[in-house]
């Protein structure tokens, strides 16, 4: 049984390694996802996970001083999916999603996972300004947890708000290896009276004798037809490539539309529905039947209330909207962007039959978020200019094996992103290919410049902490300095990310 502090020993071993300077090479293990990270340039004044700043950096973070424990067991289980059973791998019974996680920002989280896969696992905490040492990421912030072992994470979460969490190793996170993260705020009188969590995912794990790792070989190898065929669509904002594979469920909560979940209501009640795009090849357009829906957060930060009747979520994007009831039977859609499958929930105030599983509501052609459309609540916590801005290419290499890369490189090699403690930087994204890539920074939200097609030059100082780079634009973001370590900064699609397209956000003293 290892506990944190044996695990930050561990990891302090592997630094050393890191911090040897020139070409370093950490050698973690030899599964897909966990090869070895070869650093380019030097790293000689490295701050790693172990490092004292990353304690010192958490313990001025707000404390309730209250603990919160869970245990999670990622196991080989089973699912039914409307009558079709399918192997997959989840967390402890055969919850799909794992269990969901809600405790007040500044609770302490102590989430012991024991690793009962045949494969090593972590456990990643989406978007959460988290202490280095227990984001989760393999042979970056901690060594792997080995089958059989124990670790656990150990960390009070800042800031309320909608999150999730999920393996970071290899395609696990495509199986059922993901749960919502809901953290509450205890100043908040809730102007709601239902609090729902939604979490979209496009499932395949178990289905036809396949898996996700299969149908990431199937694409490496070069093969694009049957599951791995490009989905199109010209007239979507994402367009026009918008995945790499045909999912054949797509589910609201586990569930898919012929089963879907079902929230009763009266009449006049509102709703907080708090989204969580959990996929890994899939954007979901969500729309409420006879609704249009108020947006309230984006990716855990508050924005100023915005009226839409549809919104596009990137994988790793999350949207916390309210909605005030009318009567009757109405589908929750969350159709796959370019896609001709959906999922869905049914919210009932009223009597009446329940629409069939393929309903698509009005709203989802409808007036559609847009980045531009979102504002900060408060103003930025700093609107200084950049010390400096570095540019992050993001292409598919060429050839027909599948390599997507950030400035030509494919993780575990990368050129990292250095910060120094205290500064701000701007990263410019600059998206070479015809996909949508939606860039996810771990232990930090960014601030949006505005700068962008896909943002309109609106969305200045707005904070999230994943955005969806469309194809061939560029998109400028903000990061402050101010929370030491070594984060990973990638495409939240599970197979570009496979394929390398992730790079390191480095502090360096
Ligand atoms: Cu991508």
């Amino acid at each position: 049984m290892a506990n944190s502090t044996d695990a930050r020993r561990r990891v302090s071993r592997r630094t050393a390694l890191l911090a040897g300077g020139g070409v370093a090479v950490a050698a973690i293990g030899t599964y897909a996802g966990l090869r070895e990270a070869k650093v380019i340039g030097s790293s000689a004044s490295l701050i790693g996970p172990d490092s004292p700043l990353v304690s010192e950096a958490a313990d001025q973070r707000p404390a309730t001083g209250r603990t919160h424990r869970v245990d999670l067991t990622p196991r080989v289980g089973s699912v039914t999916l409307a009558g079709t059973p399918a192997a997959t791998w989840l967390y402890g019974g055969n919850s799909l999603p794992g269990p969901e996680i809600r405790l007040d920002a500044g609770d302490r989280l102590v989430a012991t996972v024991r690793n009962y896969l045949p494969e090593p696992t972590t456990v990643h905490w989406h978007g959460i300004r988290i202490r280095n040492d227990m984001d989760g990421v393999p042979s970056l912030t901690q060594k792997p947890i080995a089958p059989g072992a124990e670790f656990t994470y150990d960390f009070r979460p800042p800031d309320p708000g909608t999150y999730w969490y999920h393996s970071h190793v290899g395609m696990q996170r495509d199986r059922g290896l993901y749960g919502p993260l809901i953290v509450t705020d205890p100043a908040d009188a809730g102007a709601y009276d239902h609090d729902i969590t939604v979490m979209i995912d496009d499932w395949l794990d178990g289905l036809g004798n396949t898996t996700p790792d299969a149908v990431y070989k199937r694409l490496t190898s070069g093969n694009r037809t049957g599951i791995t065929q490009s989905i199109f669509d010209q007239t979507s904002p994402w367009g026009p490539q918008l995945g790499d594979v045909r999912y054949p469920m797509h589910l609201i909560n586990g569930r898919p539309p012929e089963d879907p979940p079902t929230w009763t209501a009266k009449p006049g009640e509102r709703l907080r529905l708090r989204l969580i795009n959990a996929a890994a090849d899939t954007s979901y357009r969500v729309a409420l039947a006879g609704h249009s829906m108020t947006v309230v957060q984006a990716d855990a930060r508050p924005v100023k209330s915005v009226t839409v009747d549809t919104l596009l979520i990137g994988m790793g994007e999350r949207y916390d909207v309210t909605v005030t009831l009318k009567a009757g039977v109405f589908p929750l859609v969350a159709a796959g962007e370019g896609r001709d499958r959906l999922a869905r929930a049914i919210v009932r105030t009223g009597s009446g039959s329940t629409p069939p599983a393929d309903t698509r509501p009005d709203e989802l052609t409808g007036k559609l978020l847009r980045y531009a459309d979102l504002a900060p609540v408060e103003p930025p916590t700093s609107a200084a200019k950049p010390d400096r801005t570095d540019l992050l290419l993001l292409s598919e290499l060429p050839g027909p094996n599948f390599r997507w890369a950030i400035n030509d490189h494919l993780y575990p090699h990368y050129a990292p992103v250095p910060i120094h403690p205290g500064e701000r930087i701007r990263v410019r994204f600059q998206n070479g290919s015809a996909m949508p890539h939606p860039m996810h920074l771990h232990g930090h939200t960014f601030t949006l410049t505005g700068a962008g097609k896909g943002i309109d030059a609106g969305g200045a100082g707005v904070e999230k902490d994943t955005i969806v780079v469309g194809p061939t634009d560029t998109v400028d973001i903000d990061i402050d300095g101010d929370n030491p370590g070594q984060w990973l900064l990638h495409c939240h699609n599970a197979y570009h990310m496979m394929a390398g397209m992730a790079t390191v956000l480095s502090y360096r003293s």
